[in-house]
């Protein structure tokens, strides 16, 4: 490199560290709705207002809250999936102030960026990258619900987070894999667990005042306890009660019935709530395929 070029690019490098939070102040408000999608990770990316003393911000990540700070592009984000620290770096670019990064895009504002798992000890680091989707909602009629065939995850009895995406709040819920007639895929739940009357729930990102529409199937464990088996499902403090009678059925022929309900969303994220009710500690309500669905 000669000297005029040595120049140039300093010049170049000095202009840029002045416009670039100029430009950054200028420009139109960052996308608050980003999709995810990389490194086996898909789901919404919600970010609230950045505090300008602080620039810390706060928002959903994969449905679970999410808090860091955003310095003119840098974004970090502190996520706390299943016991572990997630560290998301990453930076914000566009095409014009796209010097940060290979310009492989195509004009979208990206977030591009490193994951690294573990305070301290970096289990792994991994590529990713969000895209914009250009407004607050979803795509009409895409299921905001992650892992809503309960297929991910560890079969058996559950007790916390071993059902990708969902937390079990109350007690314990088995993950049945084979045991009674499957209605869609190879995995349900039975909301009671061994010797318990559990309750699994997801967050999800929502606009307030907007509707939802909330399915599943149910049915009933037809092997232990009283035949009549009770749920109760919750989201944005609005609830319905849902019952399924065994008389009749047997594991080799479990009566799956299609259910909805409906809800409005009263925040920027909800909690879904599915919960055994009712004496049954073992056999309980048994679900799958859940999906929310913006109306
Ligand atoms: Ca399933």
């Amino acid at each position: 490199m000669n000297r005029q070029k040595i120049f140039s690019f300093i010049i170049l490098l000095v202009a840029a560290t002045v416009l670039f939070p100029l430009c950054w102040a200028q420009s139109a408000a960052l996308p608050t709705t980003w999709q995810v999608n990389g490194n086996g990770y898909t789901g919404l990316l919600v970010l609230g207002k950045t505090d300008a003393n602080t620039n810390e911000v706060s928002g959903t990540l994969l449905g679970t809250p999410v808090k860091g700070y955003l310095v003119g592009r840098h974004l970090v984000l502190h996520r706390y999936p299943q016991g572990k620290t997630q560290i998301w770096d990453g930076w914000i670019l566009d095409p014009k102030l796209g010097a940060q990064g290979q310009p492989y895009y195509d004009g979208t504002l990206i977030i591009a960026g490193l994951i690294s798992e573990n305070k301290g000890q970096v289990d792994g680091v991994y590529p990713w990258y969000a895209i914009v989707q250009g407004t607050a909602a979803p795509p009409t009629g895409a299921n905001l619900i992650l892992n809503g065939s309960f297929e991910q995850g560890t079969v058996g009895n559950n007790r916390t987070s071993g059902i990708t995406h969902w937390t079990v709040i109350r007690d314990n819920v088995d993950v049945v894999q084979g045991y009674w007639q499957q209605i869609d895929g190879k995995r349900s739940i039975d909301l009671a667990g061994t010797y318990g009357s559990g309750a699994i729930q997801q967050t999800f990102s929502t606009t307030p005042g907007r509707q939802y529409e909330v399915s599943f199937f149910m049915a009933g464990n037809p092997a232990c306890d009283n035949p009549l088996k009770q749920m109760r499902v919750s989201a944005a403090g609005q609830t319905a009660d849902f019952s399924f009678d065994t008389k009749g059925q047997t594991l080799g022929k479990m009566g799956w019935q299609k259910k909805s309900w409906r809800f409005t969303a009263n925040a920027a994220s909800t909690t879904l709530v599915f919960e055994n009710v009712g004496p049954n500690r073992g056999c309980g309500i048994a679900l799958d395929a859940v999906s929310v669905v913006q109306r």
